[in-house]
């Protein structure tokens, strides 16, 4: 049996939800038009009217937002209401510029609990269930979203937010939640912590976790489920969009259902900026089409994902997309040949034995590039024998070189010497950009 929060709403019949997004994708072309002054403009400049759009078709026609435009108007200039109307604003830090501000009018929270609500129930949670929420509270919206959704069900929910591991697993152990959220990285953190100090997993009453915020993969999922004694659902979003509750996974953990009632989305090719068949990879876009505070039209988020073709059997009607495969501009180009840092992972996952914990290193010595990839080993392989070592080095070498098609040096470190992470996981250091 599939579990939903908005039966009516995840599983409108096809037609139906067609002619909502359309209704909705013109109001709110009507909105941004007549209030906000960037949007004009592009309209105006593309010869544009708001009722030129009258059907989800007509989406092609209309410009594109980029990051960029959210600088250019920092930090509000891109609100469609006023001020008094905003009740919360959120940031993402970004590596570059200055941080993305997004803003949230009374209802625009509503709609955020709402589809975080979807998120948690799509995953089996009920009221009867306790939330922790491991997702820094602040300016990143991981922590508040999660916690809307969880109470918007009416789940106990516990802010528990990041850092301090030992007073996590107290809680962990004490208040009984049946549910975490955090990042995968972060799930791995308690893993780890839990196993080193031999606390037995029985002492812990997790059922489900709810992890995103980073690409993580498949093979990644096995070890956190396996570790935590959980099922692990992914969940996607981002602040520009709404925060997490954007896309979300059903029991059959086959792709992520876009709340598309409320978002509409896009894959496009990044270089011609067409959209793509689907089943195909490329640029993600969305645009907003209930939102009332910041409602972005055809943002261009740059991760990487493709749709999937077909309805899911859990009987929701909206598209699916399936798990992000990185950034295009997190995306390594090593000696012209285009890397994910997922891919590397999947690998180094897939061979067993090492430790889910890796960092890729990039440098340019005489104008060619080089990948060292860091892997982490685990107690059980770091045995100090050098023949051993040098067995498992060649074979994670020749399994990365096969796949990426290109020669990199693995480097063995010891166990717990990557850096751990409580929020997002940095897993590049590209030394060519500081030169
Ligand atoms: O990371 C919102 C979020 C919080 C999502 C908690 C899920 C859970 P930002 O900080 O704005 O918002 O970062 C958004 O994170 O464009 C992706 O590159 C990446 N991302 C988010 N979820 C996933 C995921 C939050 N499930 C950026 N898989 C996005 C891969 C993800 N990448």
């Amino acid at each position: 049996m599939y579990h939903y929060y908005n039966p009516e709403a995840e599983t409108m019949p096809v037609t139906q939800l067609k002619e909502l997004q359309a209704k909705r994708l013109h109001d709110t072309v009507k909105r941004v038009y007549d209030h906000v002054p960037m949007y004009r403009k592009k309209f105006n400049e593309a010869g544009l009217k708001p009722d030129d759009i009258r059907s989800v078709d007509d989406l092609e026609k209309l410009p594109f937002t980029v990051k960029q435009d959210l600088r250019d108007n920092y930090p509000f200039g891109l609100f469609a209401v006023p001020m008094e109307e905003i009740v919360r604003i959120h940031a993402s830090s970004g590596t570059t510029g200055k941080q993305t501000v997004v803003g949230y009018t009374k209802n625009d929270i509503r709609i955020w609990g709402e589809v975080m609500a979807r998120t948690l129930g799509a995953g089996g949670v009920t009221k009867k269930d306790i939330g922790h929420i491991s997702y820094g509270y602040g300016l990143f919206t991981g922590g508040l979203g999660g916690h809307i959704g969880s109470e918007t069900i009416g789940c106990a929910t516990i802010p528990a937010s990041t850092g301090n591991t030992v007073r996590q697993i107290t809680i962990l152990q004490d208040f009984k939640p049946t549910f975490l959220l955090c990042t995968p990285s972060y799930a791995l953190t308690i893993a780890e912590y839990l196993e080193d100090n031999k606390i037995p997993l029985e002492s812990l009453n997790l059922k489900f976790g709810f992890f995103g915020a980073e690409p993580w993969s498949e093979s990644m999922r096995a070890e956190i489920e396996t570790r935590l004694n959980l099922k692990a659902y992914d969940i996607y979003g981002l602040s520009e969009i709404i925060g997490p509750g954007v896309g979300y996974e059903c029991e059959d953990q086959c792709g992520l259902h876009i709340a598309e009632d409320h978002f509409i989305l896009e894959i496009i090719d990044p270089n011609t900026g067409k959209q793509v068949p689907d089943g195909q990879r490329g640029e993600i876009v969305f645009t907003c089409i209930t939102k009332e505070a910041l409602p972005l039209i055809r943002y261009r988020t740059r991760d990487i994902g493709c749709k999937i073709p077909g309805l899911c059997s859990c009987g929701r009607t909206c598209v699916r997309m399936a798990k992000p495969s990185g950034r295009t501009d997190d995306m390594l180009i090593i000696r012209g040949v285009n890397v994910f840092p997922s891919q590397i992972e999947s690998v180094l996952m897939d061979l067993g034995g090492i430790a889910p914990h890796y960092q890729l290193v990039v440098e340019r010595e005489n104008s060619l590039d080089r990948l060292t990839v860091l892997v982490e080993l685990t107690e059980e392989n770091f045995t100090g024998e050098v023949r051993r070592l040098e067995e498992i080095n060649k074979k994670i070498r020749s399994a990365i070189e096969s796949t990426l098609g290109i020669a990199v040096t693995v480097k063995l470190v010891s166990p717990k010497s990557i850096q751990r992470f409580e929020g997002k996981a940095v897993r590049v250091v590209d030394k060519r950009k500081a030169k």
